[in-house]
């Protein structure tokens, strides 16, 4: 077994409570800009940008540190086709057969539908997959802790890189979407989490009209 080793906290920066207030409050600022995207430019974005920001991602906490995550950043055409023929083939069922009426309802505000012509257009795809379970060197499996949520607070730091670059998003997740496995030869072991489109947004983007719930509906403080 190995001991622990501790090291000193280096990186911890504490601010004086004014700073902390406008620091707090510039975070707020700027990241409610963030808007989920669906019409992206074709404009191409610096790799080293998409590089940093799976490295932002890839400090995110982690059960037991297994960072059970793997990001798969797409820019070639080819890739990308293939992706958005297999995800509108899904979406096509999923509008038509697979989702319940509620469900539709739901999605009504937000005008989506089967199209999904930014797969093709945004200069990166990001899928994001979770471990399962993680593969050492001679194939024995080690077991992932929490690893739902450890991808999920990974792809949160991941859209929050990406809007501080000055892109934008779009969270899409096709359903099922194991198709990824096959287009990216993923292993067994990783399973699709979702398909993150990073790019400029168009210049006539849209978005839909709606409203982020306020701290009180969000937030008890006893
Ligand atoms: N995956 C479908 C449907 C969809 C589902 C939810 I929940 C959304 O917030 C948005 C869309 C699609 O991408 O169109």
């Amino acid at each position: 077994m190995n001991p622990p080793v501790y090291l000193p906290l280096i990186g911890y920066r504490e601010f004086p409570p004014d700073e902390m207030r406008t620091r707090a409050s510039a975070f707020y600022e700027d990241i409610r800009r963030r808007r989920t995207v669906r019409d992206f430019s074709d404009r191409p974005v610096p790799k080293a940008v998409i590089e940093d920001c799976i490295r932002a991602a890839g400090t995110a906490p982690s059960g037991a540190n297994m960072q059970p995550w793997t990001f798969v950043a797409v820019s070639d055409p080819a890739v990308k086709t293939r992706i958005r023929a297999a995800a509108e083939e899904e979406e096509r069922e999923f509008y038509a057969h697979r989702a319940p009426q509620e469900w539709l309802d739901a999605l009504e505000p937000l005008g989506t539908d089967p199209n999904k012509p930014f797969i093709e257009t945004a200069p990166y795809l990001i899928a994001i997959f979770v471990q399962n379970y993680g593969v050492r060197e001679n194939g024995q499996q080690v077991k992932h802790y929490y690893a739902n949520e450890s991808v999920g607070i990974a792809t949160g730091t991941l859209i929050a890189a990406v809007h501080n670059a000055g892109l934008a998003s779009l969270t899409h997740t096709p359903s099922p979407m194991r198709f990824l496995n096959d287009i990216l030869e993923r292993p067994q072991n990783e399973r699709p989490f979702l398909l993150l489109v990073v790019g400029y947004p168009a210049e006539n983007a849209t978005v839909p009209k709606i409203a982020k719930k306020g701290l009180d509906e969000i937030a008890v403080f006893v």
